[in-house]
């Protein structure tokens, strides 16, 4: 046989390719290549807000007068609230304190080079302007476009302007609920009414072609795809036709199918788009390929006014410095309240986070993963600097690392680079003389200079 001839690695992949074409698909697309200059911006950018906001921020946890357990954004579902009965919140939203410049500010001043807005969430109430009605322009009192005035502060501030949207929609008249419970609905996951389905996509369609053209989305952060009438196919079909809409666009694993769980990341064998996207959590280890993990500051995503569980400012600075260092991305979740104001609570944090990267954001900014991950902090690296982020600051003024196998030309303080510090190579590890105390209660960062890019000497 001819294909015998063929070196093995070539064989292989004709086995692949007519496997693909019996299985009658194309092949599947993967993650963006390492070399997409797509990405450039979104991987330096290493840290982002994601902004929850919609009808749901008026009950703000509370239906009929009782608490309703779990996330805010999900009351519709969690207290199995009739569409009509939902769509009295829209009357009640009118959020006079929502200042566009305000939000974007706080949120550069925190270090975010993006914001990634709910466009629709899973209640399907859309904060642009939609062909529709059931959206904030059209729906009185406010009658103004929310996403217009995020878009255009963003474009001011140099802040990339970027829109979650749900492929769920417990609202549209394709879907029904998944079942009754006395009576009631219970949204998720909806079921998709017979023959309906392609009406809907084109309704989303409509929904994203606006974002992309009229609002200038850079990221299409999708969501609520694991209703069964999604499939991995019809994730592949939007995501290559939103790169026909713009080839610059960015778009997140869940426009597929294939979700594994919380993790975020695209099961083996399903379609990946171009990142993957743990939810509320922090892969263990770095992964090689892109991918951005979305938490909260307290539990909810949406306001919720019983919800005080918030995470101290020394957790969010270390999630960010922990996930920088693993290669990922920190998508940081505010819920604002019904009257356009962020709760006081996250403004606290996003200062202190803002005055933490006002003196150390070169550390995380445009910085790759580690090297190494000690056991007093965490790493990251660019062109030819280590940063050090030192959480546990030693006792005996002496810090350990792997040896390097470049020469060392500096080592200093991030916070007064005039300082310098005294490094001593031994045998494997090199150690450095530190002052005794912290420049930084939270995280210190010590740079290390070497020439050429640092590598471990073995
Ligand atoms: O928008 C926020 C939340 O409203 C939404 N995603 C964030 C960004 C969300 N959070 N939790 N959930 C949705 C609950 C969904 C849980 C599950 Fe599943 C859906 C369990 C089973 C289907 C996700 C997909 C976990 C396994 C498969």
């Amino acid at each position: 046989m001819k294909s015998s001839r063929l070196p093995l690695h070539l064989r292989i992949l004709v086995a692949f390719l007519v496997a693909v074409l019996l299985a009658g698909g194309s092949i599947p697309s993967t993650a963006a290549s390492p070399d997409d200059s797509r990405m450039d911006w979104w991987r330096d950018a290493r840290f982002g807000m994601f902004i929850h906001w919609g009808l749901y921020a008026v009950p703000a946890g509370k239906y009929d007068g009782k608490e309703v357990k779990g996330i805010g954004e999900w009351i519709m579902s969690r207290a199995n609230i009739p569409r009509d009965r939902y769509e009295a919140y829209a009357p009640q939203f009118d959020p006079q304190q929502y200042d566009a410049d305000t939000w974007v500010r706080i949120a550069k001043y925190a270090g975010m080079k993006y914001i990634v807005i709910t466009s629709k969430h899973h209640d399907g109430f859309c904060l642009f302007d939609s062909a529709g009605q059931y959206d904030v322009v059209d729906a009185p009192p406010y009658g103004k476009d929310i996403l217009a005035d995020l878009r255009d502060a963003c474009e001011r501030h140099g802040v990339k302007f970027c829109t979650y949207y749900s492929i769920m929609d417990w609202h549209h008249p394709s879907q029904k609920p998944a079942k009754m419970n006395n009576g009631r609905p219970v949204w998720n996951p909806t079921q998709m009414i017979d023959g309906q389905k392609q009406q809907y996509v084109d309704y989303m369609k409509g929904h994203l072609k606006t974002l992309v053209e009229d609002y200038r989305t850079h990221v299409l952060w999708f969501d609520g795809e694991w209703p069964s009438w999604w499939t991995d196919q019809d994730g592949q079909e939007l995501y290559q036709w939103l790169l026909e809409l713009n080839p610059e666009s960015i778009v997140n694993n869940r426009v597929g199918a294939g979700r594994k769980g919380m993790s975020g990341f695209t099961q083996e064998g399903s379609f990946a788009g171009d990142f993957g996207t743990p939810e509320q959590e922090i892969p263990a280890t770095g992964v090689d390929s892109d991918w951005e993990s979305c938490m909260t500051m307290n539990d909810t995503w949406g306001f919720k006014t019983s919800d005080k569980n918030w995470k101290s400012s020394q957790r969010l600075i270390q999630n960010l410095i922990d996930i920088t260092s693993k290669g990922g991305n920190y998508l940081l979740n505010i819920g604002p309240k019904a009257d356009g104001t962020f709760p006081q609570a996250s403004v606290d944090r996003l200062r202190a986070i803002g005055q933490w990267m006002s003196v150390n954001g070169e550390s995380i900014h445009g910085t790759q993963a580690a090297l190494f991950r000690p056991d007093w902090g965490r790493v990251t690296r660019k062109d030819g600097t280590l940063y050090l982020h030192v959480f546990d600051w030693p006792s005996n003024g002496k810090l350990t690392i792997p040896a390097l196998s470049n020469e060392v030309r500096r080592v200093s303080l991030l916070a007064s680079p005039e300082t310098t510090l005294n490094l001593n190579r031994d045998g494997e590890t090199m150690v450095i003389d530190l002052p005794s105390t912290a420049p930084d209660d939270i995280a210190s960062v010590i740079t290390i200079d070497t020439k050429g890019e640092p590598a471990l000497s073995k």
